[in-house]
């Protein structure tokens, strides 16, 4: 594959015909039409004409894995999930700091065994493990919030994009999903053994590289910003500015995160439907309370905190900025 790949860089913007591709690499043309789909089902693009040939248009963006490992990254070409392989190393005793990240995620995890649509090239799909061993794990659920006002600065700041954070764990640009954090914690009532955030953001697809079954719109920084942006160095971008957020919560605790992220918020102000296993409530999503928990109050006028569950807009015009 590497072989073609490289007469056909040599090659430039013009066509190369099959048989000369054949000829050089000495396989037949049926052999060299079986590459270039291999290619292609790997982000290559290439122009297929019956008289030109071949011609290399595109070729994927990959992220400079020797780069990201001597930053102490974990780089997977294709994993089946970097929260996964993230616990697994948390078992074994990694350092906390570590982080996992894949080119490819072949069963990305949502919340609730929900799936996170990963393809290779096409974002950033990474976790870290973290080991805040003096807190309890009750302490550290407004994590999810503090990841959130973090990505969401960052990806303001990198894009120029409106992008807004939508209770507890998406990041909306126009009310549709370009990014998701999943935490999962690890610990006893009193102390926490490690916790693994894991981050998936969508950078360069395009419309035909989501799943047609997404239950809610879904969009890229690409498709809203029509930039291609390099992932490698909003990688390392995100990296820094994550990890003064979590020593600051660490230390202080949720309390200055809390107007940060009423003021990124899509959820504050709307009306919505909050489900969680055996129960639903209906309401308006009134405040965050010092503690992270989402205020509902309900047509009684009585206020719910609400520390988990799922959240839906509740009428048509909170639809556009709350999913
Ligand atoms: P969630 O449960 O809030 O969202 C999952 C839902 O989002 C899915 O059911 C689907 O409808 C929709 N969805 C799936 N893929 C995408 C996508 N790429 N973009 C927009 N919407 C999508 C959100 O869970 C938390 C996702 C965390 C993903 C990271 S990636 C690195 C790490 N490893 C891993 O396995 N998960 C995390």
């Amino acid at each position: 594959m590497e072989k073609l790949l490289e007469i056909m860089r040599r090659e430039g913007p013009g066509f190369i015909s099959g048989e000369k591709l054949g000829a050089q690499r000495g396989v037949t043309r049926a052999a060299i039409w079986k590459i270039v789909e291999e290619l292609r089902r790997e982000g290559y693009k290439i122009e297929a004409s019956t008289n030109k040939g071949y011609r290399l248009l595109e070729e994927p963006d990959r992220l400079p894995g020797d780069k990201l490992a001597a930053l102490g990254i974990r780089y997977y070409d294709s994993l089946e999930s970097t929260n996964r392989v993230a616990r697994e190393l948390a078992e074994e005793g990694c350092p906390g700091g570590t982080v996992i990240l894949a080119e490819e995620q072949r069963q990305g995890r949502g919340r609730r065994g929900r799936s996170w649509s990963s393809p290779p090239g096409k974002g950033l799909w990474f976790s870290m493990v973290l080991r805040p061993k003096r807190l309890t794990p009750g302490e550290i659920a407004p994590v999810t919030l503090v990841v959130a006002v973090a990505l969401t600065r960052t990806l303001r700041e990198e894009t120029g994009l409106p992008i807004t954070v939508k209770w507890p764990n998406d990041l909306l640009i126009h009310g549709k999903k370009t990014a998701g954090i999943l935490t999962e914690i690890k610990g006893e009532p009193d102390h926490t053994e490690y916790l693994v955030i894991g981050i998936g953001i969508n950078v360069l697809q395009e419309e035909e590289d989501f799943p047609q079954d997404l239950r809610h719109p879904a969009t890229s920084l690409y498709l809203e910003s029509n930039r291609k942006i390099n992932r490698a160095s909003l990688l390392q971008q995100l990296l820094q500015d994550l990890t003064p957020s979590l020593e600051l919560f660490f230390r202080q605790g949720f309390t200055p995160f809390r107007q940060p992220w009423i003021e990124l918020s899509s959820t504050l102000g709307q009306s919505v439907n909050l489900t969680w296993p055996g129960g639903r409530l209906e309401g308006h999503a009134l405040d965050l309370d010092p503690q992270g928990a989402l205020i509902i109050v309900d047509k009684n006028g009585k206020h719910h905190p609400i520390n988990y569950g799922e959240l839906q807009a509740g009428d048509t015009t909170a639809a556009n900025s709350s999913h």
